[in-house]
């Protein structure tokens, strides 16, 4: 059975299926990779991961199919992303200034 590792150079090799992206969750921003904006491909599963001090939770602003957490502060919040297109995300206890934008493709 084939096993994903990091590829020497430091690239990341993604298998094509199963794939997995990570989300920070940080007091009162979302990120990854210092932006607010993730691109993913249809079928991922984008993991929420809570790393701050007050409680947060991930609600689908405006986009292709809606989903939410439950309020976390700890822990990971799971979503596989079937449907393309621009997913405005955001936490609706800090409101727009806690915002991210998903894009599938
Ligand atoms: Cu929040």
């Amino acid at each position: 059975m084939a096993v994903a590792t990091l590829a020497a150079g430091g690239a990341v090799a993604i298998p094509a299926l199963a794939a997995t992206t990570s989300v920070k969750v940080g007091d009162n921003y979302f990120v990854k990779d210092g932006g607010t904006k993730v691109t993913v491909k249809k079928g991922t599963t984008v993991k929420w991961a809570f790393k701050g001090h007050s409680v947060h939770n991930v609600t689908v602003k405006s986009g292709p199919a809606k989903f939410h957490s439950r309020n976390l502060s700890s822990g990971t919040y799971s979503q596989k992303v079937t449907k393309a297109g621009t997913y405005k995300i955001y936490c609706t206890i800090h409101g727009a200034a806690m915002s991210m934008t998903l894009i599938v493709k």
